[in-house]
């Protein structure tokens, strides 16, 4: 299966296509988790996004879109893919079909304003794995070091209040219009409850 996971900043694309990979056996591809990779390795990608990705900004397309074409390539997505994160553009999605990359499914993660805020506000993340909890609705069994490895948990430099309105603008204004593009192919999912129920009604939704 290719899916691509969208919805706004602190929707859960992150935790749902982590457990869903899972699930699938398929691998995650997160284009927010490889930037801040090649942030924190230093790398031109990386010394690039730090930019951006600093300001709530999105990184520009064509820098976005190299990355993407190239992971997927590889062998482990032979079987398909759970794409969290990308396309956030238009332009994004024509590339990658102007690639040949098929998708079968998009699932757009629906949450509220005042639910997203509340997430994102209480969010914590493994400084060295993909772990990601939230301090009252999924917190880490020892309080603050993460269950997966036991490095210490973190706050994310872009989860602060200035950087979030940002974000959020900018999914309204340039990624909102995307879920469109995908016409009858997009499986909407209410998210009101814990993970767990998240992860049930998306299920459900998938007919998995
Ligand atoms: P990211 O990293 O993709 P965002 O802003 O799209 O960043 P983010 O913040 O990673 O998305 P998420 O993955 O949707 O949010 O949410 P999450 O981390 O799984 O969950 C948020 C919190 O809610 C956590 O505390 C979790 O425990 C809790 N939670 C999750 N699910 C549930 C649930 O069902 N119930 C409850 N109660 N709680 C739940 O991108 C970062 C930056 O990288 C650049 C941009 O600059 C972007 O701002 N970037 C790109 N730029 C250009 N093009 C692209 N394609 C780009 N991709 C990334
Ligand atoms: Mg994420």
């Amino acid at each position: 299966m290719k899916m691509l996971i969208m919805g706004a900043p602190g929707c859960g694309k992150g935790t749902q296509s982590e457990i869903l990979a899972k699930t699938l056996n398929i691998p995650t591809i997160s284009t927010g988790a490889m930037l801040r990779e090649a942030i924190a390795k230093g790398t031109e990608v990386g010394k690039e996004a730090a930019m951006y990705i600093n300001d709530g900004k999105l990184v520009p397309d064509n820098t976005i879109i190299n990355v993407v074409l190239d992971r997927v390539a590889q062998d482990d997505c032979k079987n398909g893919y759970i794409l969290d994160g990308f396309p956030r553009t238009l332009a994004q999605a024509e590339a990658m079909e102007k690639a040949g990359i098929k998708t079968d499914v998009v699932l757009m993660i629906d949450v509220d304003k005042d639910v997203i805020i509340k997430r994102l506000a209480g969010r914590r993340v493994c400084s060295k794995c993909p772990a990601t909890y939230h301090i009252t609705d999924n917190p880490s069994k020892s309080g603050d070091k993460c269950d997966v490895c036991g490095a210490p948990l973190i706050t994310r430099d872009d989860d602060n209040p200035e950087t979030i309105k940002h974000r959020l603008e900018i999914y309204a204004e340039s990624t909102a219009p995307v879920i469109d593009y995908y016409g009858d192919k997009v499986v909407k999912v209410k998210s009101v409850g814990t993970v767990e129920e998240t992860t049930k009604s998306i299920l459900k939704a998938l007919g998995i």
